[in-house]
């Protein structure tokens, strides 16, 4: 085993802004710290764990506060404070400069699947 980093999370980067603690505005690259209080938020049920579905629940939500006029997409503008450009590219995939939800979450996803490493479903503290 040679990955005991504790979760270095990348896509936690959406969850601590819109838990309202990160600090994206001024460093959107920043690795984030996932602290027991953040994770309790995520982890809806109190099992101890972040499910698939809580983290996808927790990720549509996230999408609709970004979008702050409602049109089902993310523009450079409403993604700025949790993506760099060149983040907001990698999410991009169809490269028309907005972030649709599908896209959103195809991408949270993976990280979701990369970070669940014994690959059980549930991302564990
Ligand atoms: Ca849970
Ligand atoms: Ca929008
Ligand atoms: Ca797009």
């Amino acid at each position: 085993m040679k990955n005991l980093t504790i979760k270095p999370v990348a896509a936690m980067a959406f969850a601590l802004v819109l838990l309202g603690t990160g600090h994206a505005q001024t460093t959107p690259a920043a690795q984030p710290q996932l602290t027991p209080e953040h994770f309790a938020q995520l982890d809806r049920d109190g099992s101890g764990g972040i499910s698939r579905a809580e983290y996808e629940q927790f990720m549509r939500e996230s999408f609709q506060k970004l979008d702050t006029d409602g049109n089902k997409r993310l523009s450079q503008t409403e993604a700025s404070t949790v993506l760099t450009p060149e983040q907001f590219a990698a999410v991009d995939k169809n490269k028309d400069g907005q972030i649709a939800l599908d896209e959103f979450l195809d991408h949270v996803m993976r990280d979701f699947d990369r970070y669940d490493y014994d690959k059980d479903g549930v991302l564990q503290p």
